[in-house]
């Protein structure tokens, strides 16, 4: 069971929270507690759209309503706890789809800059990847270069924020049934901004207020993020930085190092990381931090922007979400490199305690108190050594109050879409069969997506561990993605060793693959390669003919962020059961949550569901796998039978 008593399972973060109390320096946990969640808005049962409100609609406790006190029950403008609900969800959708969106569109323009010989020091790094991916866009290949190849394909995908008319290209990835099911619901997205913006625009005060309305045209904003943003994203990082392969590191706060310069970089788009992992280790770097008297310097990853440099280039990752001030803590880091998305105000507070230069790279995104040094990717060498040269200066202000946790578990990252389907199929017949064999097989009994944030409101990634261990010890071979593969990492599921956790069916084929029970799938925008992994496996016959009935289930039971809510939405759209841990948004109102929790399961296959404890949570997961293995006719063990001439005439007959 979830033990709401303790902050953190994880014994690096506990020990930070200590030594930040100590240094009186202030951190999440302690504000968490200080900041109750204000449990009107929480419910969804806030409205403050317009200058009539803020109204609160919350329903009465503990009696039944009647029909004149439930009439009264509505905002200024008369929009009940339902359109409330449902039109302050879908905004969430639209700033998650958004923000990921806008994460797509910094990268098709990224580039485009490369194709065209604009950024120096970036190449197209994967050219296998570059040529598959102009083929599934129609881009003339011929004997043109891969250059003036990826201007055609940049040009193609910056198109689709701006496009206006028809379909997003990389709907037609999806299962040709998946795809008749959005026209016909009239929810396939035509473009990326456009979804958000008519989102924005169906939630202004006064637009569209029939609930069912706004929770479908969710589906649409969502789809962009999946199949649109976030997939660009995906794919172009790919293609310029490589696809990421199976690769060996280390997690967690004891991956700082005492006698080095101690740089973390910290957010989500990685074109700065990448120059920085390649600028950290020049010759010229480390005799300045030399001169300054350090040893070298160490380059480590928070949140996202560490999957990125995790997965390509085997980057340690200092800590997830909620463990971003306690590296701060630690008293031994130089300079907090941000960029965009997740990165809390609260870090320059934490660095006033402390020597830590908490400095901001992007032109979006500026923190009061921190020193902004912006990135420019047309000389991105300099912008790296301008912000090296600036952390290692600060080194001779590090002080005495350094403590580094000791705590740093190995782990294997690199799982995407192209390496599973290496590993389980071989180079020259790579496919998902002999995953989705041992699935019909039964031993594995489906698969499940664990993805999300941390979030201070339920002990640290406890839910995570618990809920994973749950799956794994049922046979449920479990993909991650962000912070939640984080925990994983760190609670030392990410090695093939971890197959003892796991049921005898899954243990056997991890132990022949040679792969963990836990396969770390990159950034939360690579849940992308989990749609694309779940429509290979549509795709390989033997699990029905859509998403929706493959034996598969999704979960985020830390999650916190907006865009995380987008991914579910997105993941129920296309097909999948998907449970969220933490709190719900539209609590407040039963008829909306009805809607997203059952109505959804009749219109998309897939639909949401909320449960706190992950023990629980899982047991949904997998009752969900259960029920989609009974309806293909693989719940039970099948014998394999020998057939005589007799049995074949038969067969035939029919
Ligand atoms: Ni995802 Fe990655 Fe982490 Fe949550 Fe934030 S870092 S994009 S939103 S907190 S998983």
């Amino acid at each position: 069971m979830a033990d709401k008593e303790i902050k953190s399972i994880d014994p690096a973060t506990l020990e930070m929270i200590e030594k930040a109390a100590q240094d009186g320096a202030r951190v999440v946990f302690e504000r968490a507690e200080t900041m109750r969640a204000c449990p009107i808005g929480d419910a969804g049962n806030c409205c403050s759209l317009c200058a009539m409100g803020p109204c609160r609609v919350m329903a009465p406790r503990g009696k039944e309503e009647t029909v004149e006190e439930r009439r009264k029950r509505v905002g200024v403008c008369g929009a009940t706890p339902e359109t409330i609900a449902a039109r302050m969800f879908v905004r969430k959708l639209a700033a998650g789809t958004a923000s990921h969106g806008d994460h797509g569109r910094v990268m098709a323009k990224f580039f485009m800059a490369v194709a065209k010989g604009e950024a120096p020091g970036y190449r197209i790094k994967d050219e296998q990847k570059l040529l598959q991916l102009a083929l599934d866009l129609g881009v003339n290949i011929g004997d043109r270069s891969n250059e003036a190849i990826a201007v055609d394909i940049g040009q193609l995908l910056l198109n689709e924020f701006g496009k206006q008319e028809g379909e997003l290209l990389f709907l037609k990835r999806a299962p040709l049934k998946r795809q008749e099911l959005w026209r016909k619901l009239g929810v396939a997205p035509r473009g990326i901004d456009i979804e958000v913006s008519e989102a924005m625009h169906r939630t202004h005060m006064g637009t569209d207020q029939e609930y069912q309305h706004l929770l479908n045209s969710g589906v649409k904003v969502a789809l962009a993020d999946g199949w649109g943003g976030s997939m660009i994203a995906t794919e172009i990082q790919d293609v310029i930085f490589g696809t990421p392969a199976p690769v060996l590191s280390q997690i967690n706060l004891g991956v700082l190092k005492e006698d080095e310069v101690n740089i973390i970089i910290h957010g989500h788009e990685p074109q700065l990381a990448e120059m920085m992992a390649v600028v950290s280790q020049d010759a010229e770097m480390i005799a300045y931090a030399k001169s300054k008297g350090a040893n070298g310097i160490n380059l480590a990853g928070m949140c996202c922007t560490a999957n990125e440099m995790l997965m390509r280039h085997g980057v340690p990752i200092a800590g997830n979400f909620l463990q971003q001030e306690l590296a701060i803590v630690t008293g031994a880091v130089e300079a907090m490199v941000v960029d965009v998305q997740c990165i809390m105000q609260g870090l320059v507070d934490t660095a006033r305690c402390y020597h830590t230069k908490v400095i901001t790279t992007d032109f979006r995104a500026k923190i009061q108190g921190a020193t902004h040094i912006e990135f420019n990717e047309h000389n991105a060498v300099e912008s790296a050594k301008t912000i090296i040269k600036t952390a290692v200066d600060n080194f001779v202000n590090r002080g005495k109050n350094v403590r580094i946790p000791v705590h740093k578990t190995d782990m294997i990252a690199g799982f995407s879409h192209e390496t599973i389907n290496y590993l389980m199929g071989g180079l020259f017949r790579a496919s998902y069969r002999p995953l989705n064999d041992n699935i019909i097989n039964g031993r594995i009994r489906g698969v499940a997506g664990v993805v999300g944030c941390n979030n201070p409101r339920t002990p640290h990634d406890q839910g995570n561990q618990l809920m994973v261990m749950e799956l794994i010890k049922n046979d449920v071979l479990v993909l991650q993605t962000g912070c939640m593969a984080m925990a994983s990492a760190k609670a030392g599921l990410m090695v093939p060793e971890a197959a003892q956790y796991a049921g005898e069916g899954l243990r056997s084929v991890c132990e022949a693959v040679g792969i963990p029970p836990v396969l770390h799938m990159g950034a939360c925008i690579d849940n992308s390669r989990l749609l694309i992994a779940a429509t290979a496996m549509v795709k390989d016959g033997g699990l029905g003919d859509d998403i929706s009935d493959l034996p598969v289930a999704g979960a985020a039971p830390e999650w916190m962020s907006e865009k995380a809510l987008a991914i579910g939405h997105y993941f129920v759209g296309s097909g999948v059961f998907t449970v969220f841990g933490t709190t719900w948004p539209t609590i407040g109102s039963q008829e909306v949550t009805d809607y997203l929790f059952k109505d959804f399961e009749g219109i998309y296959g897939g639909m949401w569901a909320f449960e706190p404890d992950p023990i629980k949570a899982a047991h949904l997961m997998i009752d969900h796998i259960d029920k989609k293995r009974k309806a293909l006719g693989i719940d039970k063990a099948r014998e394999r039978v020998l057939y005589d001439m007799a049995m074949r005439r038969e067969l035939d007959s029919v």
